[in-house]
């Protein structure tokens, strides 16, 4: 076994996403050297824990990626247009949670249960999808191996954390003044979260002239891309709901080749990231509740469409800020750790 150890930033460490990284980071014992947390300047000085060891948080700046072999983004698009470069042009390679680079035909798009090949060609840096894309194409590759999916039409069930921490405390605030019949200010979404369903995400800006929501929009065109296959039609329509944590998703597909109810099941029970959790007489199927805090993609209620001759319905649930982001991010630096002659600089030896 390798004694390689390596320096990693985590670019927007006090968030929801960063807070699962460092969780992640130390639970899989990733091979770290040096651990630097970078944030802004409201979390200067701030103290995160890692292993039992307080790490203070700097302030990202153009010189933050001295040193830095594995440098982990989620600090929105903005930050990673601006800083990724400075962490390539300082040796490091990126592993970006945000969209920024996710279309760049020059940036490999990667789920690892699905194409984990297209890390090999990165230039720099590899982006991770967006989180109700990741779940739905691991839970669909094995699907489009066996029987070549046509079409796939989704609807997807998002939590309020896919937001960030400021609208998980909006939630519980709005319905706690619900509850005490006070009125609540929102800061965060453009409607009543508490006690409501949304059917625009993100919260600002959303829609496009086609009616589309942006999120709707990245999960069309990223499976695309992860599956290597601009034949597949996909649409979508995405949906906030109050649940804290793990999107589900009620998916459609349409495949080539005829896959029955019970032949999906095999096969998605063998798949890798998978764990299939479809008995109706035990009133078994995935929950967000139970998704929380867990890696797998969890699948049931697993059923041919009646309305079409090769089609099949499912729900997919999965934990968006582990294998939706820090997770999935953390197995492609798995990787590049595994196969260190993807990182660009020469790796020391601890
Ligand atoms: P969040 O809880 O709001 O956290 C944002 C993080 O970014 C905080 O650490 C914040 O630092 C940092 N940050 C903000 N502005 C900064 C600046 N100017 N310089 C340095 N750091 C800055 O959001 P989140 O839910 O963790 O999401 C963060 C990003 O990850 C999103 O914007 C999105 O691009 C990506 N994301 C991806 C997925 C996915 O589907 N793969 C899912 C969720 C999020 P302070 O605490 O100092 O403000
Ligand atoms: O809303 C969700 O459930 C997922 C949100 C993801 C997100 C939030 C802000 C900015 C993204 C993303 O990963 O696509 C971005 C972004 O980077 O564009």
């Amino acid at each position: 076994m390798s004694t390689q150890k390596f320096n990693i930033a985590v670019v927007g460490a006090t968030g929801a996403v960063g807070h699962e990284m460092l969780s992640i980071l130390e639970e899989r014992n990733f091979p770290i050297n040096e651990l630097r947390l970078l944030a802004s300047e409201r979390s200067a000085g701030k103290k995160l824990s890692f292993k039992g060891k307080e790490i203070e948080v700097q302030v990202l700046n153009e010189n933050s990626f001295e040193g830095i072999e594995i440098a982990l983004f989620s600090a929105g698009g903005s930050i990673s247009k601006k800083f990724v470069p400075a962490a390539i042009k300082a040796g490091a390679v990126s592993v970006d949670n945000t969209s920024a680079f996710r279309m760049d035909p020059n940036t490999p798009l990667v789920v690892p249960e699905v194409n984990p090949d297209a890390i090999k060609d990165h230039n720099g840096c590899i982006a991770n999808p967006n989180c109700s894309t990741i779940q739905m194409v691991v839970a669909l590759k094995p699907l489009h191996d066996a029987g070549k999916i046509k079409r796939i039409v989704v609807s997807t069930y998002q939590s309020v954390s896919g937001a960030g921490v400021k609208a998980i405390q909006e939630m519980y605030a709005e319905a706690q003044a619900i509850i005490e019949n006070r009125v609540y200010q929102r800061q965060i979404f453009p409607h009543q979260i508490a006690f409501n369903i949304l059917p625009q995400i993100p919260q600002e800006n959303a829609f496009m002239k086609n009616g589309y929501s942006e999120e709707e929009l990245k999960m069309i065109n990223e499976t695309k891309k992860i599956m290597g296959d601009d034949s597949i039609r996909v649409t979508a329509t995405t949906v906030r709901v109050p649940v804290e944590r793990a999107h589900s998703e009620a998916v459609n597909v349409e495949t080539e080749k005829k896959i029955t109810a019970d032949q999906a099941r095999e096969l998605l029970s063998k798949a890798p990231g998978v764990q299939v959790q479809d008995d109706l007489d035990k009133g078994e199927f995935p929950l967000a509740s139970n998704a929380t805090g867990q890696d797998p993609v969890f699948v049931g209620r697993i059923r041919e469409d009646l309305s079409l001759e090769n089609g099949l319905e499912m729900w997919v649930v999965a934990d968006n800020l582990r294998k939706g982001a820090a997770l999935n991010a953390i197995q492609i630096g798995e990787y590049l750790v595994a196969h260190p002659e993807l990182l660009k600089k020469q790796v020391s030896s601890s």
